[in-house]
């Protein structure tokens, strides 16, 4: 098989790298190693940035997304018993978020690939990538049986954080910059109207909660848990009594209960390997970098890597112009690691640290009050939040 741009992984990089090379008439084989079936119902993210729905709309992937995705203009911050709302109207030049679900992009990405005629296939085992030094690097991979290789001019590694691609760039090559917290989130979706219109993050002296919705019959909620927890360690009335707690408030409100539909554990970690590309091989998204999800960016920081890294692979087959390509890891290290210190700053703010004593406790309740008290503050929340259009 021969193509222009090999991409191993049809997770959202992967998915709209290939629709973006489409449009530029550049030719791709996507390759994913999961089923359609369970890529398609892996529950993960929910918060779309203006700048990424705009992508979605410009790719003609914006019907299902313009009727079932939830405009968002501002989210609460809610501790001691009282909301405080941020603003994005006000605060970050009218831009907003969307909430639909991860998995319900990726559907309408696989849908759309596969009418146009991929090609896309799933359920492909043991992938290798090879020759990235060289003019013809190949990724090879065995699909119903049957060893193959796939002859490519260049390569994108859109594998996810567990994937391949990154252990294919010789070593001493990348540098790694990790981050761990000591905690992690247990995240369930329930068969209940949100108790809610906007997003809630509840800082709280027991952990971290937090109230998000899928659409208006589906809630998606989370509550920070010790790194080395199990679901079984979180049946379901633990998880609401938690939330119960960590979110209340003192004028009456109340959290709706109902059926738990998932469950699931979700560690959170800062990751970032670079630069993000060696010889003809291209890394973007999570098998790249990694932010906690208390910031909400990881997909649409993966979104924001393949735009910049389709128009520099069309200049390179269009205008044979190499300079795009060689500034990719360039220009996508400055909004990575602003989306880093945005997700770090946020996770720190909002968690419960288990040292949390005396004077780094002073120092995330004075930022907290003045996130709530100052619109300067506040802006930086919002602005970040929704997006910058520029880094
Ligand atoms: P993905 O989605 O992991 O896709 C990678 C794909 O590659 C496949 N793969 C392979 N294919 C072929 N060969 C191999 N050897 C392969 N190894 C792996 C995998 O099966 C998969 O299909 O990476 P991508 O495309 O970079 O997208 C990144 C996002 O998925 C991720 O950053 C977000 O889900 C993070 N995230 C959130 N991001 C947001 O922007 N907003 C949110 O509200 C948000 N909430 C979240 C999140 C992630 C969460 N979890 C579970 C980690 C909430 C949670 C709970
Ligand atoms: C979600 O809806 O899954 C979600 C929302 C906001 C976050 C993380 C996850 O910060």
């Amino acid at each position: 098989m021969r193509t222009q741009v090999g991409i191993v992984g049809a997770g959202p990089a992967g998915l709209v790298l290939s629709h973006l090379l489409a449009r530029e008439g550049v030719e791709s084989v996507v390759l994913e190693d999961r089923s359609r079936e369970y890529v398609e119902q892996r529950v993960r993210a929910g918060v779309l940035e203006q700048g990424t729905v705009d992508l979605l709309n410009e790719l003609g992937l914006g019907d299902r997304l313009g009727r079932e995705g939830l405009v968002h203009h501002g989210i609460e911050l809610r501790f001691d018993g009282e909301g405080h709302r941020i603003p994005f109207e006000e605060l970050a030049s009218g831009r907003a978020i969307t909430i639909y679900g991860q998995q319900e992009v990726v559907k309408d990405l696989i849908a759309a690939r596969l009418e146009a005629g991929g090609p896309l296939l799933f359920e492909v085992d043991d992938v290798s990538v090879e020759g990235i030094d060289s003019e013809r690097p190949t990724v090879g991979f065995t699909h119903e049986g049957e060893a193959q290789e796939l002859d490519c001019d260049l390569v994108a590694g859109c594998d996810g954080f567990h994937g391949v691609c990154r252990d294919a760039i010789p070593e001493g090559v990348l540098s790694f910059h990790d981050h761990e917290y000591p905690f992690a989130w247990l995240g369930i979706l329930a068969e209940v109207a949100p108790s809610t219109e906007e997003l809630i993050y509840a800082p709280h002296e027991r952990g971290f909660a937090l109230h998000s919705l899928r659409s208006p019959e589906l809630s998606r909620l989370y509550v920070q848990c010790g790194p080395e927890d199990t679901v079984e360690d979180w049946p379901d009335e633990r998880v609401w009594s938690e939330l119960h707690l960590r979110l209340a408030r003192n004028d009456g409100w109340t959290l709706k209960e109902g059926p738990v539909i998932e469950k699931g554990l979700a560690p959170l970690r800062s990751f970032v390997a670079e630069p993000m590309q060696h010889g003809r091989l291209f890394l973007a998204g999570d098998a790249v970098h990694i932010v906690p999800a208390t910031g909400a960016k990881g997909l649409n920081l993966a979104v924001a890597d393949v735009k910049v890294l389709a128009e520099a692979m069309t200049e390179w087959f269009c205008s044979d112009s190499e300079a795009p390509l060689e500034a990719y890891s360039r220009t996508c290290l400055r909004r990575v690691w602003r989306t880093q210190h945005f997700s770090w700053w946020m996770t720190e703010m909002l968690h419960r640290f288990p040292d949390d004593e005396g004077f780094a406790r002073g120092l995330r309740r004075s930022q907290l009050d003045y996130v709530c008290s100052s619109r300067a503050a506040a802006a930086t929340l919002a602005e970040n939040y929704v997006g910058l259009e520029r880094v």
